[in-house]
């Protein structure tokens, strides 16, 4: 286990335990909830899935085949249906279910019956595209209303759809769009970035260029920038939307059928297209939310994530509006205008419950207390954190600065590939330990093993795996049976390794220490190592790379690079800068490298393989660790003294 991630815990600190009056509120306050699920598991699952609108009833909760689910298998739903139409028969269809905040201060309110018009519409846009059950349709969209309307629409005529980040680069898009085979691609003409543009449909062209199974591509129109639209194949999303009829029957799906797919960083160059259904995921995220958030009708609901990632799908998209929530969706980013944006929406709207991202608490924390304290925050009820290990300082400045020692902290464990919330508090039922994500949620079965997959005793630490199938486990990776298997199932017959390594404490709360393969956590975006180095292989001056995450104070982890360089090319003086530009270029902002360190061989076994634990004590200038295995000593030795 990496040693980096364990600073930072601290074993005796303070317990918060829920108070009465939120106690008192609470959705969920019986502690009888943790034993009656672990009793009949499946019994759990089968109850909470009462929960959404079937059209035809499941024969079985659950069909394992180890590794191979099938949830609530017969059972028929739509998840647009369950997002939307339901809530038209009831005094909801007039309550918001997205307030918009645009980036320059723009708003705009869509209730449950408007955004199942719109829905309704472009679902019929969609169709007459010629998109049918089972096509793919990939959405590379910023923050904006239309992005939840086009998965949603997506959903509602069983068309999976593959969500790209609209901060990945076009080379990224391209390499997306090849492997999910997309029919149509959804786009805007750019988005807005502290005040400039992001031009996605540049970056859209220039991805097509490349891909041949896009007829066509829908266009919304946000920035008014300038954009080509190419004959036949562009289309104005606003023009197709006014001939749409209103009404678009939401199509029967199997609970099995695939709802969508995510692509997500792996331990090789390619990421993983990451398969989730319908029926399971729809019962996990729903559940979840309405649980964990201690959901209330009037709770005005605002996640920061991007929907580009899972925590957006989950809990802005699908969770939160088959819950009849109010969802707040800001389009910016939280210093612009100003550093007090967030605390301004947060007071603008009223704001209930806010679930956000440590690295954004750790930026918070060094901008100092004078933003939230020049806003009204006394609307804040309840926090939530997601991403990465929350470290107690931050934790603790979260929740006296934000929170105002008033609300409870639910840091929440999960992945893309877990699709919901795996281990969190229940607000009303867990003491809270900064730094824990406390226990797993009622009827998931977590634990912590070592290298023979046995369960370690409390106060130690391990891999941490998932025991039993849950209702929004991914299925597979997209046409890609075999990394499935391999991947997330072959450590240990018929558990699931997670990829992190974790801690079971002394009162069996877990704390999550990070990722123990080749993943690195930068501000809560997962980086393969190996995507990095073929974006700086891919350039013409580079022989090799090997890359590390490297511990940060505000994105937890950055990007290290160790470079050799080929023959006669000179390091100069604009080399760095470009290839990390290179590397945005390929990949996209996010993977940039923060330190690039040129050396003329990497530390490598004797069997080849590079040995980045020792580049790991190398970036962040530690005492090395064991190196007896290291071929060439001298190596090593150079780069130190560099
Ligand atoms: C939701 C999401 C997953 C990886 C995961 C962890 C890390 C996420 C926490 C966390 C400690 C948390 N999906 N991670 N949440 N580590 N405490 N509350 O982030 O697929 O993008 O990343 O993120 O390493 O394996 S993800």
């Amino acid at each position: 286990m990496r040693e980096d991630k364990r600073e930072g815990i601290v074993e005796e600190s303070k317990v918060f335990k829920p108070g009465a009056e939120f106690k008192a509120r609470a959705l969920v306050r019986e502690e009888k909830v943790y034993e009656e699920a672990a009793r009949d598991r499946i019994g759990f699952w089968g109850q909470a899935a009462e929960r959404l609108d079937w059209f035809k009833p499941w024969d079985k909760v659950l069909e394992w085949d180890p590794p191979f689910a099938q949830w609530y298998v017969g059972g028929k739903l739509n998840a647009s249906y369950n997002c939307l139409d339901r809530h038209l028969t009831s005094w909801r269809r007039n309550k918001a279910a997205i307030i918009f905040e645009g980036e320059y201060g723009d708003s705009r309110v869509l209730t449950y019956q408007d955004l199942y018009r719109e829905v309704n519409q472009f679902a019929n846009v969609l169709k007459s595209l010629g998109v049918n059950k089972g096509d793919r349709v990939t959405i590379y969209l910023p923050m904006i209303p239309e992005a939840a309307i086009a998965m949603l629409a997506c959903a509602r005529i069983g068309a999976p759809h593959s969500v790209v980040f609209g901060g990945f680069s076009a080379e990224a898009l391209r390499d997306r769009l090849i492997d999910a085979k997309a029919k149509v691609l959804i786009t805007s003409d750019g988005s807005f970035r502290r005040g400039s543009v992001v031009p996605l449909k540049e970056n859209a062209d220039s991805a097509l260029a490349g891909s041949d199974s896009v007829e066509h591509v829908v266009v919304v129109q946000r920035t008014g920038t300038e954009v080509n639209m190419k004959e036949g194949r562009d289309l104005w999303y606003h023009e197709q939307m006014q001939k749409a009829a209103l009404e678009c029957q939401a199509e029967e799906m199997d609970a099995e059928d695939m709802l969508f797919i995510l692509y997500t960083s792996g331990t090789t160059g390619k990421p993983k297209g990451v398969v989730h259904t319908t029926g399971g995921y729809m019962v996990g995220v729903s559940t979840t939310h309405e649980w964990i958030f201690d959901l209330k009708e009037e709770d005005v609901y605002w996640c920061t994530a991007d929907v580009g990632w899972i925590t957006g799908h989950s809990y802005i998209v699908y969770g939160p509006l088959a819950n009849g929530a109010t969802v707040l969706m800001y389009e910016g980013t939280p210093d612009y205008p100003a550093k007090d944006r967030f605390w301004e929406i947060i007071e603008k709207y009223r704001v209930t419950i806010l679930y956000t991202a440590p690295t954004a608490i750790r930026t918070f924390m060094k901008w100092g207390p004078s933003y939230p304290e020049s806003h009204d925050l006394s609307s804040l009820r309840l926090l939530g954190s997601v991403g990465e290990p929350i470290n107690p300082e931050a934790w603790m400045w979260y929740y006296k600065h934000i929170g105002q020692e008033r609300c409870p902290i639910v840091d929440t464990w999960w992945q893309t590939e877990t699709g919901m919330i795996m281990m969190t508090p229940l607000p009303a039922l867990t003491a809270l330990k900064p730094g824990s994500c406390t226990v797993p949620f009622p009827g998931v079965k977590v634990e912590v093993v070592d290298h023979d997959g046995r369960p370690v005793a409390k106060g130690s630490d391990g891999y941490l795996v998932v025991r039993e199938p849950w209702p929004a486990m991914l299925r597979t990776v997209y046409g890609d049976q075999n990394r499935y298997v391999n991947t997330y199932w072959s450590n240990w017959p018929g558990i699931y390794f997670t990829g992190d390594g974790a801690r079971w404490d002394e009162d069996g709360y877990f704390w999550v220490l990070g990722r123990v393969d080749d993943v690195i956590n930068v501000s809560g975006h997962r980086i393969g190592t190996a995507e990095v180095e073929s974006a700086l292989v891919d350039h013409p001056s580079v022989a090799e790379a090997a890359c590390i995450g490297k511990s940060h104070e505000v994105k937890g982890q950055a990007v290290a690079a160790f470079v050799t360089l080929k023959e006669g090319v000179d390091v100069g003086n604009g080399l760095m800068d470009e290839l990390k530009a290179h590397v945005a270029k390929k990949i996209g902002a996010l993977a940039r490298p923060d330190d690039i360190f040129f050396t003329p061989e990497l530390p490598k076994t004797r069997s080849g393989k590079i040995m980045r634990r020792l580049l790991r004590d190398i970036a962040e200038g530690r005492a090395l660790g064991d190196t007896t295995t290291l071929a060439d000593a001298s190596v090593v030795q150079a780069l130190r003294d560099k």
